[in-house]
């Protein structure tokens, strides 16, 4: 990440800009501007500009906007105002008139202004971007946009599930993964999740599934979280959300960044060739900066101090020129008549399939290059439908996937407001759409022709129904197996354990330890003893080793396994430790005293930003660092927090600032020793738990001891010369943590 962005040290309180006293900078009163500007030049989703109006006249002004046409401040109906800040009143101290139509209309649009939140997936954030084909996937699928090198428009919206529009971006929970692909065939949305396992097997049980992890009913708490008895309440009593359970009490629950996700289509999809062969697929979406996590600790901490922190991360990253990758890949499968793979039931939404028995064929990679304009207009107003499917694509039996076909189509009607929500301008199509839907709400469209039926013979029969050489969408012709109507679900949808115990198999120790502490977090929120324990009796059929030590958490007995454990191979693509990384646009912190080595630190800083991560100097006050002002301090002893690097630099001494008072230091749990400032104390001890690097250097730098951090400990780097330390630590960084230095009991 090579530049600084605008936003990168807001929520700390410091302004980027050099502060007031550098000449130029003098703080100057804002005056108002007094003349008229040229109007603001259209946005690049508001489409090109179409000056014909429906009377025919050329207004200059696209009708489709009529937004931000022209200099002067109006109505909604084009009268200018001369006056915006007063309502008109019966004399200067008078009742207001209710003839004020332009203060009627400015408080009832507001009024109106916000719309409703999605029942799901309420809280995310949005990019724009491109994906490039590489045409490996020609054989197996007839889709333009997998061609080589044909780039599609994408559109992706991230999200948490739980929670509300305000809530915190680190909540324990599964992450939305959506993507609208504008292709010249029509849209393609792949409307994923950031795990491959989803809580139910049938779409009927959505509702339920919700209604547990939502808030309580009656006091509407708790928000964005798993922890409460509801939620296990519904999971202890529904063995097949077991699967997606365990994934979101282990690592992947708690992301990183955005950037650091790996993205799942879920549902087993059809591919189909351009000589109507199919194939099973299941979608990944792999990111180039590896799958990354925080640990509970640091959600917690960070969802109090900046609670943004994961759409702040994506925007910044995109501003900087950082642009976040992911490779779209596929594992395929046979499309045969029992729909297995290696006996595992392709169309239950519950099971993997393994990426050692099925490996991920890369098909192309997206790339997100750019910030949406106006979040509501965009990333608000987004509506994802898994029904857009292009020519090539296609959907299976999967009972959740076919509940989804009818759930977003018909979600949109309440959220956008009616049925022409398709022609909001991020929701429209790039392709050439010319269909039969007529008037509604919110209809913006001007048609024309008196014939919208087919076949007619006033309009020529327009529009066509396109033949074979126009390349239409086709229904894959898949045989329907003769049966009877009846609620029931397959056998094969029966196993609930086994697949959990392969996931836990595979983890590494750390993660298993990361996951134990999670379920006894969770299962300690709950009130119920029963739900504890109906959860414990899960726990034991996942694997007794994990029971008895939730048991011990929580001070219950650990029952027996009720089910006998299946043979299980592990599988070692779902652990995210023992890989390396590129480390672009990571963070460190640099912290330095109220008098560091200015030649050494600017060249630290130009190292790390020559690296691509993002350097951020931590210094006991605000404003220029040293004498010579060439760097500036981006967070003070009193806004930083660990949270937020990725490893940390001690440079030099830290001496206790004027302003540091102990009592800052008290969740390290001991009074800062002498000299050192107990918010470094408390930063350091902090960044030391959460197993990041840290590394210090010359002969002044006694920081690191006084913090009572041992020097030989893993990870902890220190050296005569800043430049090896600084390679030292950026190379620690590529494995995401030091994952030694965590404490591992052994007992799992
Ligand atoms: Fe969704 N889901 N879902 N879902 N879902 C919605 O659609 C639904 C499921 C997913 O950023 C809603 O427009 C049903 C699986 C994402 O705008 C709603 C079922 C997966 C998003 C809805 C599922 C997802 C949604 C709410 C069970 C992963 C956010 C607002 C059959 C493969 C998209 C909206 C965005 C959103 C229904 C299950 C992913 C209510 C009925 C499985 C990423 O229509």
């Amino acid at each position: 990440m090579r530049k600084r962005t605008k936003h990168s040290s807001e929520q700390a309180g410091e302004p980027t800009a050099m502060p007031p006293g550098v000449p130029g900078n003098e703080a100057v009163p804002v005056a108002e501007p007094t003349e008229p500007r040229p109007p603001l030049p259209p946005k690049p989703d508001q489409g090109t500009p179409a000056p014909m109006s429906p009377t025919g006249q050329d207004t200059g002004i696209d009708p489709a906007l009529n937004a931000q046409g022209g200099e002067y401040l109006t109505t909604a109906h084009g009268a200018r105002r001369s006056e915006t800040d007063r309502s008109l009143k019966a004399g200067t101290r008078g009742p207001v008139l209710l003839q004020d139509h332009h203060f009627r209309e400015k408080i009832s649009h507001f009024d109106h202004e916000r719309i409703p939140e999605r029942v799901v997936h309420a809280r995310g954030a949005g990019a724009h971007g491109v994906f490039r084909g590489y045409g490996t996937a020609g054989r197996i699928s007839s889709a333009a946009l997998f061609g080589k090198d044909v780039e599609t428009p994408v559109f992706v919206r991230f999200s948490t599930v739980l929670g509300s529009r305000g809530s915190a971006d680190l909540a324990r929970d599964t992450r939305g993964f959506a993507t609208k692909f504008y292709t010249s065939e029509g849209t393609w949305d792949l409307v994923g999740n950031n795990m491959p396992v989803f809580f139910i097997q049938d779409a009927i049980k959505f509702p339920d599934v919700i209604h547990a992890g939502k808030p309580h009913p009656d006091r509407e708490i708790p928000q964005a979280q798993s922890a409460h008895d509801t939620f296990w309440d519904f999971v202890s009593l529904h063995t097949e959300a077991q699967h997606h359970a365990i994934w979101n009490m282990s690592d992947r629950g708690i992301p990183r960044s955005f950037r650091t996700m790996e993205g799942f289509g879920v549902h087993t999809f059809r591919l189909v060739n351009d000589e109507g062969r199919s194939v099973l697929v299941k979608f990944h979406w792999k990111p180039k900066l590896g799958v990354h996590s925080v640990l509970w600790e640091e959600a917690q901490i960070t969802n109090g101090m900046d609670p943004d922190i994961h759409r702040r991360d994506l925007a910044d990253a995109i501003e900087a020129g950082a642009y976040p990758e992911w490779e779209l890949g596929v594992q395929v499968f046979e499309d045969n008549e029992e729909q297995t793979f290696e006996g595992i039931d392709l169309l239950d939404p519950t099971k993997i399939v393994p990426e050692e028995l099925a490996p991920v064929e890369p098909v192309g990679l997206m790339t997100l290059n750019r910030n949406p304009s106006n979040f509501f207009a965009e990333t608000e107003q987004v509506a994802f439908n898994p029904n857009n499917l292009v020519r090539g694509i296609d959907v299976t039996n999967d009972p959740l996937l076919q509940g989804r076909l009818f759930s977003y189509l018909d979600t949109q009607l309440s959220r956008l407001g009616g049925p022409n929500w398709i022609q909001l301008p991020i929701n429209r199509p790039h392709a050439p759409v010319n269909d039969m839907l007529r008037d509604g709400m919110h209809q913006t469209a001007v048609h024309s022709g008196v014939a919208p039926y087919h076949p007619n013979s006033l309009d020529g029969n327009n529009p066509f129904p396109a033949g074979e050489p126009a390349r239409p969408f086709i229904d894959f012709p898949a045989p329907v197996a003769a049966s009877v109507k009846e609620r029931a679900r397959p056998v094969s949808f029966e196993d609930h354990f086994s697949q959990v115990r392969m996931f836990w198999l595979s983890m590494s120790d750390v993660e298993k330890e990361h996951i134990a502490q999670a379920y006894t977090f969770e299962l300690g929120k709950c009130f119920e003893q029963s739900i504890r324990e109906r959860q414990l009796q899960c726990l034991a059929n996942i694997d007794e080793k994990l029971c008895a030590v939730v048991a011990e958490g929580l001070g219950m007995p650990a029952p027996g396994p009720t089910v006998k454990h299946s043979e299980v191979r592990p599988s070692p693509a779902l652990s995210q430790v023992g890989k390396e990384w590129p480390t672009d646009g990571r963070q460190i912190g640099i912290v330095v005293g109220p008098d560091p080595d200015e030649k050494d630190l600017l060249a630290v800083v130009t190292a790390i930003d020559d690296a691509g991560m993002v350097p951020l100097v931590v210094a006991p006050s605000g404003g220029p660092v040293g004498a010579s002002g060439k760097v500036v301090a981006h967070r003070t002893y009193l806004t930083a927090r660990s949270v937020e690097f990725d490893a940390v630099l001690v440079a030099g001494d830290t001496p206790a600032a004027p302003d540091a008072r102990p009592g800052l230091d008290a969740k390290a749990g001991a009074p800062a020793p002498a000299g050192l400032d107990p918010r470094v104390h408390l930063l350091l001890g902090e960044v030391f738990r959460q197993a990041k690097a840290i590394g210090a250097w010359g002969p002044r730098s006694r920081s690191l001891s006084a913090a009572g951090l041992p020097e030989d400990a893993p990870g902890v780097v220190t050296g005569k010369s800043a430049a090896a330390v600084v390679e030292q630590v950026a190379t620690l960084m590529k494995s995401h943590r030091v994952w030694e230095r965590f404490p591992v009991s052994g007992r799992l």
